[in-house]
């Protein structure tokens, strides 16, 4: 059938599940937003930015599966290119379209604005080509193809992909295919499969502690519910890395907590160390995810990939992971009487603080933890925020992070993106005022499309989380103090948001009663030097790592320090 390429790139992004398109208009991709326009494919969620944009897409992408934005010449691809860093880094497939300068520009070597004016049309292309797993510009002649490359690619590979869509060519007619794209892994070849299956299947059966180590890609290729009965078949304690915070659900019984190396809970680092059988999932160790490379895994352990899986001396290759867990849930014989492990130890009960008291992190995250419900969606940026990790989630929660890439002021972007995609859910969003004030424009889109997420922010006046590397009093962790809670009006004249500064418990108690028909914007002021111990130390062990012997950071007092060792 005849259809215009702008037309059919929409048509084929509606038909993989896109239902929102997330960007800011310019001349070169104007075209394309009137063909939006006109035929309704998507719904246009305009953002203040395009760093914001590629971080709604992200946050879009997983809830929904998969995301786009779409960006004008050279000044969006290079705003939005850390979000599809990140997209890359986390694996987070998400489709961006550059509305580019004119082929006929190209053609008559015409220098055109937002390129670099030095005669070339490649640099963008070639920049996303570090950042993606897929990328073109499309022409009459490819784009009948090169558009379903592009968006299988970002759903097979669960990365992120980039399009040039020259503004002249986006109202051309070609032949393009009638039937709808299918999105779906290819299958398995069948011996490998069977061989793979039966590798795994022999070795947990054959072992007196098997476990399970759960990292993003779990979540990333929705295999959570096949991991879950595995481990209730084997009766084996499943854990997950950080990355992968909520993938199990935590109140799943054969569940363990967070394996971060020595920074972990004993019993959760006892149950992956010393089994006998480790079925690790999409494991990615970084410093941040294994304890600062404390982690250790056992030797034997089985390494499950999107497409592939590594078993002792064996590789297997071309093998898709649900089908290789669905098989070794079929293979592995039911254990009724594994010996029970170590429980883990009962979340001391806190007294309260009394309400008159300052608010201090301790107290914070206590009230946080029983603010929590079944099916919240959380979100947590750099900062003291990460405490929210280790708290103890309740029953269908998703966690929206970005720890290997940790770009701060992604969740605010983020938070945008899944409310979108997932409107009926109650989103809450754990942010420092540092983070937030990176991308703290697109509350106001959060506003205005009437979303109604929790916001607890932290005013500490800074950076804390830097200070523990270094700097515990400089003035380079310092940033100017917003009036954060004030916001909400300045972004929507006309706002019902609930706004709260919260000094101290009581105060906090008070703005967490407060109903959840309306945004709520929670502003709660702590001390610079507040923050738990696992954070600081976290931060004091990378500052180790960042500067080595030689760096700074044992000079006296220039390093924020637990108040225990202190
Ligand atoms: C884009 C980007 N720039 C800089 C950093 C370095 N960085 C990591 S955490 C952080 C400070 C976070 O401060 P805040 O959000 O206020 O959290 P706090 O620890 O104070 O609670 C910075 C600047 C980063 N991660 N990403
Ligand atoms: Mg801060």
């Amino acid at each position: 059938m005849k259809q215009s390429i702008g037309d059919f790139l929409l048509r084929r992004l509606q038909e993989a599940g896109i239902r929102h398109l997330f960007g800011v208009p310019g001349d070169y991709n104007l075209e394309l937003l009137q063909q939006l326009h006109d035929t309704g494919a998507l719904k246009w969620v305009g953002t203040c930015n395009e760093l914001n944009a590629s971080y709604a897409a992200d946050g879009y992408a997983r809830l929904n599966g998969l995301g786009a934005l779409t960006v004008t010449n050279g000044v969006g691809p290079l705003s939005a290119i850390n979000g599809i860093g990140g997209s890359y880094s986390e694996h987070v497939p998400v489709i961006c379209i550059a509305g580019s300068i004119p082929l006929r520009s190209i053609d008559r070597g015409q220098g055109m604005h937002h390129t670099m004016a030095d005669g070339s049309w490649d640099h963008f292309l070639n920049a996303y080509a570090h950042v993606t797993a897929a990328h073109a510009r499309l022409t009459p002649r490819n784009s009948a193809t090169e558009i379903d490359r592009l968006v299988i690619t970002a759903w097979r590979e669960k990365l992120p992909v980039y399009m040039e869509l020259p503004s002249d060519i986006a109202y051309l007619d070609i032949e393009v295919p009638a039937d709808p794209l299918v999105l779906a892994e290819s299958p398995s070849d069948p011996e490998r499969l069977r061989s793979c299956i039966a590798a795994i299947a022999e070795r947990l059966a054959a072992a007196t502690s098997p476990a399970i180590l759960v990292d993003a890609d779990a979540a990333r290729f929705g295999v959570a519910p096949e991991l879950m009965e595995l481990a209730e078949k084997m009766q084996a304690p499943v854990a997950v890395i950080n990355a992968a915070k909520a993938v199990i659900d935590e109140t799943f019984p054969h569940y363990v907590g967070v394996y971060n190396g020595k920074a972990s809970e004993p019993h959760t680092r006892d149950g992956i160390e010393t089994s006998d059988c480790l079925l690790a999932l999409g494991y990615r160790p970084i410093e941040v995810t294994t304890g600062d490379f404390s982690a250790s895994l056992p030797a034997n352990t089985i390494h499950a990939r999107g497409y592939s899986v590594d078993v002792g001396d064996n590789n297997y290759q071309a093998v898709t992971l649900k089908e290789v867990l669905k098989g070794v849930i079929d293979a592995v014989p039911r254990v009724t009487n594994r010996a029970a492990r170590q429980a883990a130890a009962a979340v001391a009960a806190h007294a309260h603080a009394d309400g008159s008291a300052k608010v201090n992190q301790a107290a914070y995250w206590q009230a946080m933890q029983e603010y929590l419900r079944e099916g919240d969606v959380l979100y947590v940026d750099n900062g003291t925020a990460f405490t929210l990790l280790g708290l103890k989630l309740p029953p269908k929660c998703t966690f929206v992070g970005s720890i290997n890439w940790g770009s701060i002021g992604y969740s605010v972007g983020a938070l945008l993106g899944a409310l979108t995609a997932a409107p009926e859910r109650r989103h809450i969003l754990f942010v420092g005022d540092g983070s937030f004030q990176v991308s703290a424009q697109e509350l106001s889109t959060i506003l205005r499309h009437d979303h109604k997420p929790v916001i607890f922010l932290i005013n500490n006046g800074g950076y804390t989380i830097e200070r523990g590397y270094l700097g515990k009093d400089e003035t380079y962790n310092d940033i100017a103090n917003w009036a954060y809670a004030d916001l909400p009006k300045v972004f929507c004249r006309d706002t019902t948001a609930r706004s709260f500064v919260v000094k101290t418990v009581g105060e906090l108690q008070k703005a967490l009663s407060a109903a959840n028909d309306t945004m709520i914007f929670v502003e709660s002021i702590m001390d610079a030097h507040d923050a738990l111990a696992p954070v600081i130390n976290s931060s004091n062990k990378g500052a180790e790592l960042d500067y080595g012997p030689r760096g700074p950071q044992d000079r006296e007092n220039l390093q924020l320090r637990p108040v225990t060792t202190r």
